[in-house]
């Protein structure tokens, strides 16, 4: 136990599990498990969950935080220039708020998800429109968002250098620390986050990502420009041959946190669509791939939250990006379906035990 000594573990287990640390931690949920570590567990909510009360019910046993899946995207919050739109955001907010969860904002600036009307901007207004969006989304939010995505995958995906989005192209690579710093003053007391994919494996290309995000935080960092943390989506793909191995990625999270950032799993999901179809087969991949992710990460003390991008496989949203081949709906999340509990579930749940790998 790196973090404090068992004792004190097991008080924060009893702490929490009676809500005085502000989050339900019902029972053996993940919730629950995850803070006796000093860790909150989050799932991504889409609208349609407020509606399944079967849903709720695991979400609040498991989930001490929320991120609304798509509700505070620019498409969501401001659909016209200068007219914004809270209704659904608010309402996972409330329902947040409700439960004790704490909220993830997710996302103020991103290449996807943006009204056409800003496509067509000149860059002088765009920039304006930028400013003006993340200062009034970040306002509006303020006291109730614990994190947030001020920019979402900023990163070239194939490792090389900076995205080429509509904002890097338009304005520059300035837009990030503008952000950034506009986020600061909208809503001074957020953890302010860049949030990227792609960077949780061992291959090249993944490297190559990683030392673009370094570049880009060293610069940042020497501007003075306020970065409080990185999101890393963590969308895996379970091997079809090889032991999922994440033998890098320790090494990679204390980069981050010699540069005195936290870290934050933002959008764990883990998708089958390379396995055969045989079902066990795939939850046992899946589950060792949850596995050996988490005994890569829990041990770095500058993590602070885990979120899954849903709770059970009915949320996911991989069946429409990458469908598997044989057709047959994925199975990437740790409940099925049905919101039955799947071996996922079960390795999340040992992994996270203090006695199997002490932090
Ligand atoms: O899960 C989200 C899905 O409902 C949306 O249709 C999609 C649109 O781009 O975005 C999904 O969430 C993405 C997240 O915002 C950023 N990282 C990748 C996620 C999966 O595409």
């Amino acid at each position: 136990m790196r973090r404090r000594p068992l004792l004190l573990a097991g008080l924060g287990l009893a702490l929490a599990a009676c809500g005085a640390l502000g989050r339900p931690a019902k029972g053996n949920g993940l919730q629950a498990l995850a803070a006796q570590r000093g860790l909150t567990w989050g799932s991504a909510l889409s609208l349609a969950a407020l509606d399944q009360p079967e849903l709720l019910t695991l979400i609040q046993h498991n989930v001490g935080a929320i991120t609304p899946e798509n509700a505070l995207k620019w498409d969501a919050t401001e659909p016209e220039p200068g007219r914004f739109s809270f209704s659904d955001a608010d309402r996972q907010l409330a329902y947040a708020k409700r439960n004790q969860m704490t909220v993830r904002g997710h996302a103020l600036v991103w290449h996807r998800q943006l009204p056409g009307w800003l496509e067509s901007l000149e860059p002088t207004p765009l920039r304006q429109a930028l400013e003006r969006h993340v200062q009034h989304v970040a306002s509006h939010t303020r006291g109730r968002v614990i994190s947030w995505d001020v920019v979402n995958e900023p990163l070239d995906e194939q490792g090389h250098g900076l995205r080429r989005s509509l904002w890097l192209e338009k304005l520059g690579p300035d837009y990030i620390a503008d952000a950034l710093r506009w986020a600061r003053q909208a809503d001074p007391k957020a953890r302010l986050l860049i949030n990227d994919y792609g960077l949780e494996g061992d291959d090249p290309q993944t490297a190559r990502k990683r030392v673009s995000l370094l570049t880009l935080i060293d610069q940042l960092q020497r501007d003075g420009v306020p970065l409080d943390g990185i999101g890393l989506q963590a969308h895996l793909v379970a091997p079809r041959e090889d032991e999922p191995r994440f033998a890098t990625l320790p090494a990679f999270l204390q980069q981050l946190r010699q540069r005195g950032l936290a870290v934050e799993i933002t959008e764990l999901d883990v998708s089958d669509r390379e396995l055969p179809s045989a079902t066990a087969l795939r939850d046992g991949r899946v589950a060792a791939t949850y596995g050996a992710f988490l005994r890569a990460v829990l041990p770095e003390p500058a993590l602070k939250q885990i979120t899954t991008w849903g709770l059970s496989d009915r949320d996911t949203w991989l069946n429409g990006a990458f469908p598997r081949s044989d057709g047959l709906p994925q199975r990437p999340l740790p409940y099925d379906a049905n919101l039955q509990a799947k071996p996922a579930r079960s390795s999340i749940a040992a992994t996270l035990q203090p006695t199997e790998a002490p932090r």
